[in-house]
């Protein structure tokens, strides 16, 4: 609520990265940024410790770590980032509000009524992106745990290299903390610290390549059916391929010196953020949709969004990044007429109304099939996670007595034990 009032007592002029010394100057509006980010970021710490503890005291009998389901080895992995990383922004935006209210000389560099404040705008700088890169984790870990928990249901196999996949979210975090200076290339610190960051930015690759070797061993042999939440996965799947490919172009110096605040970034991140977050997000929605409804959402309408959203997705980060090359700049209204590129920021802009048309769809899916909708039954997708051994929607309570897990999350017939849950057998 202070976050969208500050953008009504005066807009920001820094950016969302709230780069001081802008930020320590103009509207008031920065203020309420700086308070609402404190807020935001110790609410995120206090869940994340909800959803450690849960996951580390409260799992039922028999669910070792590597027997849960997937999604929650990604939720534990982001959980750790909240604890650990976002303490770094609230005291970033806790030490802007006191330079700014308080005249606080801690990142203001510049002369003030005659005196040197001697501050040092990098410092906000390393402090942001200490936090804000593995925040992108925040999105992404999830995201990826959903890729690869829907894709065994709708292979029809185990999840190809569970262990590796489970420990790769955690390897992503870890190393999620050293590459923040891959985003102050261009900012003028030490030039031997680039180095550094570069190859800890290309570390990144190597636990998201186990991740995508497993989606494909996952599918590979498997009896695959195309449901809508299965053709979101799979579009997460290009999509995010295609913000992975673009990653190491911006992680090395020599080539992000020259991209550095053009649209090729623009175009990475929204690769990135929509192929590990968005579709995924979509996915689960209509994933989940019967268990939380108790009925099914419309098959042929979810296809439209489908295949109206991922062509032209592809259309406009493939183009972001084209024209970015040609010379785009981020943060301006507009751009010069000499660059080449308005036939190139047409499709980009097309691309995003057909986007914003096919998320229309979804929206008017979801609220039409609530009433309308094929009841579901309780596991629609023959699922063998706990969620889905009872009745669609939910009740209040879920099983009657302490459920103990018997077999291997993903075992579709092939291991040959046939429940995951047994109902009242874990309360010895
Ligand atoms: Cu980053």
């Amino acid at each position: 609520m202070t976050l969208l009032l500050s953008a009504l007592v005066g807009g920001w002029d820094s950016g969302w990265t709230m780069y001081p010394p802008l930020s320590l100057q103009g509207s008031v509006g920065y203020q309420f940024v700086f308070w609402s980010v404190f807020a935001i970021g110790l609410s995120s710490i206090l869940g994340s410790l909800n959803l450690i503890a849960t996951i580390l005291l409260m799992r039922p009998k028999g669910m070792s770590m590597f027997r849960m389901p997937i999604f929650c080895w990604a939720v534990l992995a982001t959980s750790i980032i909240q604890l650990t990383a976002t303490q770094f922004i609230g005291i970033d935006f806790l030490l802007l509000s006191f330079e700014r209210s308080l005249g606080m000389p801690i990142f203001n560099p510049m002369m003030v009524e005659g005196v040197n404040m001697g501050g040092e705008p990098l410092l906000h700088q390393h402090l942001f992106w200490f936090y804000s890169h593995p925040a992108v984790y925040v999105f992404v870990l999830p995201g990826l745990g959903i890729i690869s928990e829907l894709l065994p249901v709708f292979s029809r196999k185990p999840l190809f290299g569970y262990r590796w996949v489970a420990l790769s979210s955690i390897a992503i975090a870890l190393v999620g903390f050293l590459v923040w200076g891959h985003h102050m290339f261009t900012s003028g610190y030490q030039p031997y610290l680039r180095v550094a960051f570069m190859i800890s930015t290309l570390l990144v690759a190597v636990p998201t390549g186990v991740k995508f070797f497993s989606w494909l061993g996952t599918m590979w042999g498997g009896r695959l059916t195309f449901p809508t939440p299965m053709l979101f996965t799979l579009g997460s799947i290009s999509v995010f391929l295609i913000g992975g490919l673009s990653g190491p172009v911006l992680a090395t110096t020599t080539t992000d010196l020259f991209l550095h605040d053009t649209y090729f970034v623009v175009g990475h991140f929204h690769a990135t953020i929509f192929g590990g977050f968005v579709f995924p997000f979509f996915a689960a929605i209509y994933f989940w949709y019967p268990k939380i409804t108790g009925r099914m959402y419309n098959e042929a309408l979810g296809k439209w969004h489908f295949w109206l959203m991922t062509p032209a997705f592809w259309v406009m980060s493939i183009g972001q990044m084209s024209v970015g090359v040609m010379g785009m700049r981020r943060h301006i209204a507009d751009y010069d007429a000499g660059l080449g590129i308005a036939t190139g920021q047409l499709w980009i802009t097309l691309a995003g109304f057909v986007i914003a048309f096919s998320i229309l769809l979804m929206i008017y899916n979801l609220f039409s099939s609530a009433e309308v909708g094929r009841v579901a039954g309780a596991n629609p997708w023959k699922s063998r996670s706990p969620e889905w051994q009872i009745a669609s929607p939910v009740p209040d309570i879920s099983y009657p007595a302490p459920i103990r897990v018997v077999g291997e999350p993903y075992d579709y017939g092939l291991l040959g034990s046939p429940n995951y849950v047994a109902v009242g057998a874990g309360d010895d």
